[in-house]
């Protein structure tokens, strides 16, 4: 059977680096693929030409391509939905300007996704700030359940696992458990208190003062750091790790001694605020993904959840007065 997949801001280069890969059959192996295509007005010329290469690449599952401004027909029975188109910063915008710019953005595609989308839809948020947003669309959304909904944390959580192997010289199938909690922002926290290398506790391979002062900043500031290098933010990475999150979590099986990191819903688990929308260790398996529970929390990782947390409720906070 077909799969629907609708992906926002297509024209950007986050989806320039996605849908060749989605077409290429990289979600789901041997499922054909209708691509579904929302831009912006004017940014529909540069789409056709998006549209041009796809079919230029000749991919045998790419039975269908849909471009358009309406928000409704791209989600029309969407399987898939990756939400990436967003506002980015303009010079002179505060913060606050910036939440609102995306509010509104959200709430209409929320609004579309409840009309449209199929009931048993995945969504990835991945347009900034995407926790928020993606809280947003939830509650413009109310036929669609909460586990419908998520943020993307999985290119910190990459990030955070090759960082780790680098420093301890391991291949990054030597992993385990490596995990990022709280907001896709400078507060998120990655956190080695249960990651493993090669079976032994990674906290025990690497200096207390390095995880603090080196290795938890350098995650956190990792897209600043490839802005400043390459004069544009990741969008290769990011792609590759939306395609990750949907991937693991349309048809994969998290291995029993690993986790993945993935901003969802919460429902107050490890105390976080119900509602917020906050990235977790989760396992998925069977199209549904599960909160790793029950995972002793010290009292260094539970500030810096409470920290992380305390930024999405002011985020928020801040669009409240937007929502329904
Ligand atoms: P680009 O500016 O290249 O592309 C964004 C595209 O979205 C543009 O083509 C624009 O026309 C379109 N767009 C804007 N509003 C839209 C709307 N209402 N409906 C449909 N399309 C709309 O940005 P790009 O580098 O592709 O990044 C996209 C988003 O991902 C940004 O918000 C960025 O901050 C965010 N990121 C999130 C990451 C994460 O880990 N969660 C990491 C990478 C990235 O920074």
């Amino acid at each position: 059977m077909t799969i629907n997949i609708a992906v926002t801001g297509a024209a950007g280069q986050i989806g320039y680096a996605l849908l060749f890969r989605l077409a290429s059959g990289a979600l789901a192996a041997n499922q054909p693929v209708s691509l579904r295509l929302l831009e912006v007005t004017p940014a529909l010329p540069a789409l056709d030409g998006v549209e041009m290469e796809l079919r230029d690449c000749a991919f045998p599952l790419l039975r269908e391509i849909i471009k358009t401004d309406d928000a409704e027909t791209a989600f029309a029975d969407a399987d898939v939905v990756f939400l990436v188109g967003a506002r980015p910063r303009g010079p002179g915008m505060e913060r606050k300007d910036l939440l609102e710019a995306n509010a509104a953005i959200f709430s209409a595609q929320g609004k579309a996704l409840n009309a449209a989308a199929k009931k048993t839809v995945k969504i990835i948020a991945v347009g900034n700030p995407a926790n928020t947003n993606c809280l947003i669309a939830r509650a413009n959304a109310p036929d669609l359940p909460d586990s419908a909904f998520s943020a993307m944390t999985r290119l910190d959580h990459n990030r955070a696992i090759a960082a780790l192997a680098d420093k301890t010289n391991n291949p990054l199938s030597a992993i385990r458990q490596v995990m990022i909690w709280g907001n896709h922002s400078a507060t998120q926290y990655p956190d080695l208190h249960h990651a493993s290398v090669a079976g032994a506790a990674a906290l025990s391979l690497v200096d207390e003062a390095w995880y603090q002062n080196t290795y938890i900043p350098e995650v956190q500031q990792r897209g600043a750091a490839i802005i400043k290098a390459r004069g544009a933010s990741s969008a290769a990475s990011a792609a590759s790790a939306a395609l990750d999150h949907m991937r693991d979590w349309h048809n994969g099986e998290t291995a029993a001694d690993d986790v993945l990191s993935m901003a969802i819903v919460s429902s107050g688990q490890y105390d976080i605020s119900p509602g917020l929308v906050y990235s977790y260790p989760v396992r998925t398996s069977g199209g549904a993904a599960t909160v790793v529970e029950n995972l002793p929390i010290n009292d260094f990782s539970r500030a810096r959840m409470q920290a992380s947390e305390q930024e999405l409720i002011e985020e928020r906070d801040a669009v409240r007065h937007l929502l329904p």
